[in-house]
């Protein structure tokens, strides 16, 4: 598991800790966590952090009154006795949220070309894929790709390094050009922007994608798909989602496949749209989770897309299909442009919805009929001619 801190450390703090390296607790085991606060860090809880010498606070959050960091068994116990501390929780670990390869043919496609046809391509919108990167020189890609940040090694290059291309697979579906070759996205000329918060082998930390959160609500991302999850509640990621929701953002992420299970976090948070996948049929896949948490339904088995080094491949997952629903919100927010009326995050949320029907698509439920994101459908309903 690679672990690059991301270095925002107190000055004072730092000396402390230089100072008493070597002498103070030299065997301690050190715990990755995050720290939350009542007030924000500046007024209460920082100044408990100040005194214990042994912490690396490694993310100090503007989105939350949060910090993530690396302290001891024993500061934990001190902090958490410390009245404008709100809550220490271990900063857990989030996996990808692909089942497997699958090499058999078959491409799920909703029906968005009539959209694109009409110039309803995603133009303007602002997708954000939290995932393993981009590989963004992809011929299918490289057009409509324009930044993003990789908080797994902290730097500026947000390269996809994944085994599966998991990240760069996850951006085809959304937003692969229609250029002739390859494949298209669901909204193809969206503008598509990669948040590292996976490493290569798909994992990472729930800190890291609390960070990428906050760099989308900063950078005016208007729809942001995640594609990992925790089986556990992390409260600081819970609030994370909520007030990223609260400003006006999209969360969409893949409900987890856990074959029967649980739909994962924080796809199972009220403010994130937790999406199964479906088979090309329309029947719910057997990787797909169940619960009342699931929201959509969308293509997720064999679905070919882009894959680092201009190519293409199959992928099979709820991370599949959450990029189908993202994309489609991307499609909904640009219809509202064509129209020159912008389209609110609630509107498009209250559309999307609309669009699969008002019952939450279950493995047992009809999905077939009421369950299946297309985006024709919300589109329509959104323009009042459904
Ligand atoms: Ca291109
Ligand atoms: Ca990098
Ligand atoms: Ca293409
Ligand atoms: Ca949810």
């Amino acid at each position: 598991m690679k672990q690059a801190f991301l270095t925002i450390t107190i000055t004072s703090l730092a000396i402390i800790s230089i100072l008493l390296s070597g002498t103070a607790y030299p065997e301690e085991p050190q715990r990755d966590v995050i720290i939350g606060f009542h007030q924000t860090p500046e007024t209460s809880g920082k100044v408990s952090i100040q005194c214990e010498s042994s912490v690396i606070v490694k993310h100090e959050y503007r989105l939350i009154p949060a910090v993530s960091a690396r302290l001891s068994e024993q500061a934990i116990c001190r902090m958490k006795k410390d009245p404008g501390v709100a809550y220490i929780v271990d900063d857990v670990i989030l996996t990808i949220a692909t089942d497997e390869y699958a090499n058999s043919s078959g491409l799920g496609c909703i029906n968005s070309k009539m959209m694109h046809d009409n110039g309803i391509d995603g133009t303007g919108v602002k997708v954000a894929v939290i995932d393993t990167g981009i590989d963004y020189t992809h011929e299918d890609l490289d057009s409509n790709y324009k930044g993003g940040y990789d908080f797994v090694f902290s730097d500026s290059d947000p390269f996809d390094d994944s085994y599966n291309s998991h990240g760069t697979h996850v951006a085809g579906i959304i937003a692969a050009e229609r250029n002739g070759i390859g494949v298209v996205g669901v909204a193809p000329n969206a503008s598509i922007y990669a948040i590292k918060v996976l490493d290569g082998s798909g994992y990472g930390l729930t800190s890291w994608v609390i960070a990428g959160i906050e760099w989308a609500v900063e950078n005016d991302m208007d729809v942001v798909v995640m594609s990992s999850g925790m089986e556990e509640d992390s409260q600081p990621l819970r609030d994370a989602c909520r007030n990223a929701y609260d400003s006006g953002m999209i969360l969409v992420a893949a409900a987890g496949n856990t074959h029967g299970g649980n739909v994962t976090y924080p796809a199972r948070y009220d403010s994130v749209i937790a999406v199964t996948a479906t088979n090309l049929n329309g029947s719910p896949a057997s990787f797909s989770p169940i619960g009342p948490e699931i929201e959509l339904a969308a293509p997720g088995v064999d679905i070919l897309s882009t894959t680092r080094g201009d190519d293409y491949g199959y992928l099979s997952g709820t991370s599949q299909a959450a990029p189908h629903v993202a994309g489609t919100a991307a499609l909904i927010i640009s219809s509202k442009m064509v129209a020159e009326e912008p389209a609110t995050a609630t509107d498009a949320t209250i559309a999307l919805r609309m669009a699969v029907g008002a019952t939450p698509a279950t493995r047992d439920a009809d999905v077939d009929g009421d369950g299946r994101a297309t985006s024709l459908d919300a589109v329509m309903i959104l323009q009042g001619a459904m």
